[in-house]
């Protein structure tokens, strides 16, 4: 290199467009609000730098010291037979299959470890350890302790009468927390899914035998040398997807609802706008609803308001990010600040007093954005702990858990006079209704005398509504800031295709108003918009977290148990979707839908189109053992119309294609219908 060349100045790194980041306004000034700062956002980022091409296409294998070995697909594809191999001869099947199931480990394993974190909580509680946490849903308690076979009732002198309710707690507990290693036996909540399905489970040999031993035998099997079949490798990664949907994350939400409370629907709004100049602002941000149940309990206490006025603040603002933001909203109604996206803007605002995370899609590049302003920026989990010197660590133990939130609370009350000249909140906020569940569906769709589901059935029946679709997850910097989340929606609704959503996808759709009743007659076809108006619900129903993608799989169950649409989830006009995936945990989410029966269609990206073989595998194969299979197209309109075209094709299979006169159906026109 000559001396010229190695003195020519670095280039200055190039800055996003705010526009073509984002549709929504708030993010898009400040984006624009950053890079007057000169401080640098997840956009300006990706500008900069490209993802790599054969990483893309799960062909890149880094599990051994030989490696990395590259298999990129030839430009024109495969002529003849492929004869990629890596050094130890391993295929580009095989190598897509290993990466594949390893995200599938990495996404079960957040989702279960959180689950575990909750199970340890609520057995501090049922042991009566715990004072600060209590269990709120008896009912709930109720329902889990006999899906997880706990006795709720005894037999006292020839009588049977409702055993004591902190016997069957302790129980519960016990038993939910022996999921994650039993020894012995399969997962307890298989038996929850249609029977149809769990014997197909059975047939293809992927029964999850505990949570942690099926993340375990990922690593093992994707281990240099192990595990080279992809047809094999695949078997372990449905069953993993399984111990998540069925096992962790279904334990998540079920323990989550007992303590905190089942989720009903609540009002509130969305973005960046809910924050408050003239009051403190808490931003809580991650997953676990462990730290935001405290946050909140210790933000409305009398006691704190009073030392927040005392400082010249009106009052407190709290507002979530991710996922945390959909465990306050589904049971306190909490507004949103924004999505995974959102999180440093939040900080941007020059208005976040305090930004408290626990764990999960959190960015290390919090800690350059709070060094900027005034914002304490708060890790609280053990395990998710940034570098950065200016990130303070409270660790958040349960069994403190009130006193740890008074704490962080009151250094956010403190921080509140050391904010800088340079607060820019923007105006954008939308209302929302959340906080749906198979619990709430069941009354809305049901009604007080009729809670059941055979409404939703007969509407489908009757075409009103045309299918359900499931819609769900992340933001992604690749991708224009949920534009994809919208568009996808709001075609199917367009289409009579009622949207059951969930995580990132859920803020977007608040964001943009679509979480709304009165969205119904603004955004859906005759039939949909004519159920939306007379039941008063949102053609999008919001039902919380990542987590609970697990009420998606129990909502989906009880259509099958209403009758008139088939015998397993496979057989229902319905698909999911993750428009702008990011995450391990969305292909975990994903494969657990698969392996469940539904047709799920990923945006952006898939990360195995580098083998083509083992991809057909995915999106042809494996309907034939599990009624489900992936898809992808990155385009939403046709996204979307991909869902319709799946979601008619099970419609004519039912028979119900046709147009029909519509007519309340009784059990006998429905069992005609089976048939
Ligand atoms: O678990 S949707 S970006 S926040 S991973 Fe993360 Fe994706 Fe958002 Fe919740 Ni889910």
């Amino acid at each position: 290199m000559t001396e010229e060349k190695a003195k020519k100045p670095a280039k200055a790194p190039k800055l996003a467009d705010p526009v073509a980041s984002s549709i929504d306004v708030a993010t898009q000034q400040l984006i624009a609000r950053a890079q007057e700062l000169g401080i640098d956002t997840v956009w300006d980022r990706a500008e900069n730098m490209k993802p790599c091409a054969i990483g893309m296409q799960g062909t890149c294998c880094k599990n051994c010291s030989m490696g990395p070995c590259r298999l990129p697909l030839p430009k024109g594809g495969i002529e003849g037979e492929d004869t990629r191999k890596g050094l130890c001869g391993a295929t580009a099947n095989t190598i897509a299959a290993r990466n594949f199931i390893r995200m599938v480990a990495g996404g079960a394993a957040a989702h279960s470890d959180h689950g575990r974190c909750v199970a340890e909580v609520f057995r501090s509680v049922a042991r009566k350890e715990n004072h600060d946490y209590k269990i709120k849903d008896t009912i709930k308690l109720k329902a889990v302790a006999e899906a997880l076979n706990v006795a709720i009732t005894v037999e006292v002198d020839g009588e049977v009468v409702d055993r004591d309710i902190d016997e069957i707690a302790l129980e519960t507990a016990e038993v939910a927390y022996g999921e994650w290693g039993k020894p012995e036996g399969e997962i307890i909540y298989l038996k929850r899914a249609p029977e149809a399905l769990y014997e197909k489970w059975k047939k293809a040999g992927v029964l999850p035998r505990n949570i942690d031993r099926e993340i375990v035998e990922i690593m093992h099997r994707t281990h240099m040398g192990v595990d080279q079949d992809y047809k094999n490798l695949m078997k372990q990664g449905a069953r993993a997807s399984l111990a998540d949907g069925w096992g962790g994350s279904m334990l998540a939400t079920d323990l989550q609802d007992i303590l905190f409370g089942t989720p009903y629907p609540v009002q509130s709004e969305a973005n960046l706008g809910i924050m408050k100049e003239d009051h403190v602002n808490i931003i809580v941000h991650g997953h676990e609803p462990i730290l935001s149940e405290m946050i909140i309990a210790a933000s409305q206490d009398p006691e704190i308001l009073d030392y927040a006025k005392s400082k010249g603040a009106k009052g407190i603002q709290l507002g979530g990010i991710c996922c945390t933001a959909n465990e306050m909203l589904q049971r306190h109604g909490v507004p949103v600040a924004g999505t995974f996206l959102q999180q440093e803007l939040a900080i941007i605002t020059g208005a976040c007093d305090a930004m408290v995370v626990d764990i999960q899609c959190i960015f290390q590049n919090l800690a350059n954005v709070a060094k900027c302003f005034h914002t304490k920026l708060i890790t609280t989990h053990p395990i998710a702990r940034m570098e950065q010197n200016n990130v303070l660590h409270i660790e958040f133990d349960e069994h403190h858990a009130m006193d740890d939130a008074v704490r962080i609370v009151k250094m956010a009350i403190d921080n509140f006079e050391n904010r800088g000249a340079e607060v820019m909140i923007p105006q954008q906020k939308a209302t929302q209704v959340a906080g749906f569940g198979v619990e709430s569906i069941l009354y809305h769709l049901g009604g007080t005398f009729r809670g059941t589901y055979y409404t939703l059935n007969d509407n489908i029946i009757n075409g009103r509504i045309r299918g359900i679709a499931g819609v769900v997850g992340c933001n992604n910097a690749r991708t224009r800031h949920n534009e994809s989340h919208i568009t996808i929606v709001k075609e199917l609704i367009k289409n009579d295709v009622i949207v059951l959503t969930t995580g990132c996808n859920g803020i977007a759709c608040a964001m943009e108003g679509l979480l709304t009743p009165e969205a119904g007659a603004v955004y859906c076809g005759p039939g949909l918009a004519e159920v939306c108006e007379t039941v008063g619900i949102p053609p999008v129903l919001h039902l919380g977290s990542c987590v609970d993608n697990s009420r998606i799989l129990l909502a989906a169950t009880e259509v099958v148990k209403a009758g008139g649409l088939g015998k397993d989830i496979c057989d229902l006009p319905a698909a999911g979707s993750a428009p702008e995936w990011m995450s391990e945990k969305a292909i975990s989410i994903g494969q657990y839908f698969v392996t469940s029966g539904v047709y799920t269609v990923f945006g952006y990206t898939f990360p195995t189109a580098g083998a083509p073989v083992f991809e057909d595998y995915l999106f042809n194969e494996m309907e034939k053992l599990y009624g489900g299979m992936w898809d992808f197209e990155a385009d939403p309109i046709k996204h979307a119309h991909k869902m319709i075209a799946h979601i008619d094709a099970k419609r004519k299979a039912l028979g119900i294609d046709k147009a029909r006169e519509r007519v309340l159906m009784d059990m006998a026109d429905r069992q005609a219908l089976e048939a």
